[in-house]
C-alpha cells in the first residue's frame, strides 16, 4: 500500500500556476487573485471513499471519488467545467484523468520526503505545487 495522503497540508510552492489557469480560460482578473493565495488541501478517506478539499480565502473545492470509479466531475468555482475523471493507483501515484473539452487534463499526488506533491496538467501546461504537514 503506497503511503496515506490523508490529513491537512499547506501549500509551500506552486510553478507555473498561471500557465495552467491560462490553458483553463481562466479570466486575467480571478488569476491575478487566485496567483496570491495560498492552498491548503485536506484529504481524508472513508471507506473506499477519498473527500479531497482544497481551501483558501478567495474559494474552496471538494470534491470526492471512489478509486478505480469514473465519475461526472464538475469544477465548482473552478473553471465550471463538466469532466468524466478517473482516479487510480499508479505504484505510489494517485493519479487522476478529467476527460472534457480540455485536452491532456488531469492530476498526480504523491508523497516525496514527508510532502505532499501535486502536478496539475492541462493541455501542454504542467503546474507543479508542494504542500507540507499542517502540525
Ligand atoms: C480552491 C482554490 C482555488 C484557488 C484558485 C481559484 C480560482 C482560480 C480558478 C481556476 C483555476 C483552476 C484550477 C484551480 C487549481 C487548483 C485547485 C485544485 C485543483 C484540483 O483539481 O485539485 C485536485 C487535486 O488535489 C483535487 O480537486
Amino acid at each position: 500500500m503506497p503511503v496515506s495522503l490523508c490529513g491537512s497540508w499547506d501549500m509551500v510552492s506552486n510553478v507555473n500556476f498561471e500557465g495552467y489557469m491560462i490553458a483553463l480560460g481562466i479570466s486575467l482578473y480571478t488569476r491575478k487573485i487566485a496567483l496570491k493565495i495560498k492552498h491548503r488541501k485536506v484529504i481524508e478517506q472513508v471507506g473506499d471513499r477519498y473527500v479531497v478539499k482544497t481551501l483558501s480565502t478567495f474559494r474552496n473545492y471538494t470534491f470526492s471519488f471512489r478509486v478505480s470509479e469514473e465519475f461526472q466531475e464538475f469544477t465548482k468555482g473552478l473553471d465550471d467545467r463538466n469532466c468524466k475523471s478517473l482516479v487510480a493507483w499508479e505504484g505510489n501515484k494517485l493519479v487522476c484523468i478529467q476527460k472534457g473539452e480540455k485536452k491532456n487534463r488531469g492530476w498526480a499526488h504523491w508523497i516525496e520526503d514527508d510532502k505532499l506533491h501535486l502536478e496539475l496538467h492541462c493541455e501542454d501546461q504542467v503546474c507543479k505545487q508542494v504542500f507540507k504537514r499542517v502540525v
